[in-house]
């Protein structure tokens, strides 16, 4: 079995990062291990919360994870919350990496053409020099103009997000994954790999949900560890995201009830 360690935040409410990522990957059967960045109460989407960052106790974990010989086969970054996570990332990858274990980053600090809320152009710099590091990243338009510099346009069309997975590509050697691509009342992702696009859309549900990013995230990464092709396991997490949001009560305002689409696979 594939054993991977995702490092995002713990937000105890709210249907996104680690509770996300952490049944989804288990329930496609791979061994997950967990760093939580931070506790939040919740995500920042709610009107407030607590917040308690874990990077001192960090170095504790990597003492023991070393006195134990853990290694990893792969690696899924989320919400990290602060700069100086960064190189905390980078000393994990350093010092835990199985052979050939695999860096999948999703940058995660904004969307809609901001940043979410605590985030600001130091961050943004701290995940240009990070995403150097992966193997595979899978920023949304917002996130991939903001590492680029390129001003953010909503309309998303898949032949400005070429443009901008091109200019990522000169950042870093990952394959890139931009996530919320727009054609013809469709929605999904381009792909640019060895110079190569492809482009995988599927329906566009009029709402948009919190945590969506993650679960895709999450299922995408689960299908690429089962060695399914790029194009496929974007068009599965996709499909599962929209299947999360159909099967969602629109009073359900802060994340996707993924569970009954995990339970019924
Ligand atoms: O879903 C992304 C995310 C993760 N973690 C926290 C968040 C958000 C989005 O707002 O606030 C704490």
């Amino acid at each position: 079995m594939k054993r991977i360690l995702t490092m995002q935040d713990l937000s105890c409410v709210g249907q996104c990062s680690l509770t996300v990522a952490l049944p989804v990957l288990s329930a496609y059967g791979v061994e997950t291990c967990v760093l939580p960045t931070a506790i939040l109460s919740n995500h920042t989407m709610f009107k407030s919360w607590s917040y308690l960052d874990l990077t001192g106790e960090i170095e504790n974990i990597f003492v023991e994870w070393k006195n134990n010989g853990f290694k990893f086969d792969a690696f899924l970054l989320g919400y990290l919350g602060k700069k100086t996570l960064m190189d905390v990332a980078e000393k994990c990858f350093d010092n835990f990496s199985a052979d050939g274990a695999t860096v999948i980053i999703d940058p995660v600090f904004g969307d809609n053409g901001k940043l979410y809320c605590g985030f600001d152009g130091e961050y943004v710099a701290a995940m240009r020099k990070l995403i150097k590091r992966a193997d595979i990243i899978l920023p949304n338009v917002t996130e991939a103009c903001f590492l680029t510099g390129t001003p953010y346009q909503s309309d998303c069309s898949v032949e400005f997000v070429k443009q901008l997975a091109k200019k990522l590509a000169a950042l870093t050697d990952a394959v890139i994954v931009v996530t919320g691509a727009e054609k013809d009342g469709k929605i999904g992702e381009v792909i640019y790999c060895g110079n190569e696009f492809e482009v995988v859309l599927l329906e566009k549900l009029p709402q948009k949900r919190h945590g969506t990013g993650d679960i895709f995230a999450s299922v995408f990464t689960a299908e690429f560890l089962a060695q399914k092709s790029l194009r496929d396991c974007c068009f599965n997490a996709s499909k599962f995201v929209i299947d999360c949001i159909k099967t969602t009560g629109d009073g359900h305002f802060y994340g996707v009830e993924f569970e009954k689409i995990l339970n019924n696979r």
